[in-house]
């Protein structure tokens, strides 16, 4: 499958333009959730949306803005679903890491560290028996990668040869927790993965057309039967949960690096060496800003919730 990098470029900045657009909300104290900004991590998510097909499905953990939009969601729902509106995914109930878009096959995104790993088994083991074309992908981070859960589901995916690939987004941080601090020097995620029985590729998350090639081979040995880990290693421009640019306790991933090695500016470069002109580029990125905020405005229109719905939906156990 070969790239389009002009439509990467357009998705990338539909994330990045609608992040950007989410921050400036976050500080006008119109949302009143957790959020989490994938501004830096572009690349990964539509670099594997993009090796995927329309029935494959995905699902996210609580930073899945990109994964959501990569896939094909639509922009005013959840930027509604944020605001805390009626007309959002989840009737504005579920916020940022509650967000499903089942007409594109994104099956939900899910903030307790890990349980989208076991969830997503469930459903390839439900495509799988079903015989169902599709794969299913899990994006969650690197500290997710160490809950126990995810080797309990390793060891069954590759026990029952389940479509399942779980990509890795290994941004250096567990919240203000480097690797180095959490893993023994000998931890080593290939020969965990391989060990279990699971495929291994390794991908730069700052570049669009490596996560690309690397996310097609992946695929491409899923479907053959074996599930794969896909481990891309990125930048986590903002701070964990807030629009904060540099909080002074990173010392690999400092703010110039981040900035030089931003996955939009990788591929724009790439897009103008290959005779794509500065004028179109502009032209695109104008048009992109406005599509986002036509749905930022759609969703600030957009009614609460009626009173009386304060109980619905719930569910207690
Ligand atoms: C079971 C559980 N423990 C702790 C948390 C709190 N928590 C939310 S995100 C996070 C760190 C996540 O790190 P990583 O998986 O690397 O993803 P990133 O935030 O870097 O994208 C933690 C500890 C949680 N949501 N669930």
């Amino acid at each position: 499958m070969k790239p389009n990098l002009l439509r990467a470029y357009e998705k990338m900045l539909l994330i990045r333009i609608a992040e950007q657009e989410l921050v400036n909300l976050y500080l006008r104290e119109k949302i009143m959730s957790f959020v989490h900004f994938y501004v830096g991590q572009e690349a990964v998510a539509v670099g594997v949306c993009d090796a995927l097909k329309k029935e494959d499905r995905v699902l996210g953990n609580h930073r899945s803005h990109g994964h959501y939009l990569a896939k094909g969601g639509n922009l005013t729902k959840m930027v509604s679903e944020l605001l805390g509106r009626k007309t959002g995914l989840a009737r504005g109930k579920g916020g940022s890491m509650h967000m499903r878009a089942p007409e594109v096959n994104v099956i939900g995104t899910t903030p307790i560290l890990g349980s989208v790993v076991p969830l997503s088994c469930g459903s390839a083991f439900e495509q799988k028996f079903r015989r169902e074309k599709g794969i299913t992908t899990a994006f969650f981070g690197d500290g997710a990668f160490e809950e126990g859960v995810v080797y309990e589901t390793l060891n069954l995916a590759a026990l029952f040869k389940l479509p399942l690939l779980l990509v890795v987004e290994n941004n250096l941080f567990a919240v203000n927790s480097k690797l180095k601090d959490r893993r023994s020097p000998n931890y080593d995620v290939e020969k965990i993965v391989t060990g279990l029985g699971a495929a291994y590729f390794k991908a730069d998350g700052n570049d669009y057309e490596d996560v690309h090639a690397k996310a097609v081979k992946a695929v491409a040995q899923v479907r053959r039967g074996s599930p794969a880990v896909l481990e891309c290693v990125a930048y986590r421009h903002m701070a964990h949960s807030a629009p904060i640019f540099d909080e002074g306790y990173r010392e690999e991933d400092i703010l110039e690096m981040r900035l030089r090695k931003d996955p939009l500016k990788k591929v724009r470069r790439a897009l103008l060496a290959r005779g794509v002109s500065e004028k179109k580029l502009v032209a695109l990125e104008g048009a992109t800003k406005k599509d986002v905020l036509k749905s930022v405005a759609a969703a600030l229109h957009a009614p609460y919730p009626a009173k009386g719905e304060l109980y619905t939906d719930l569910y207690a156990a």
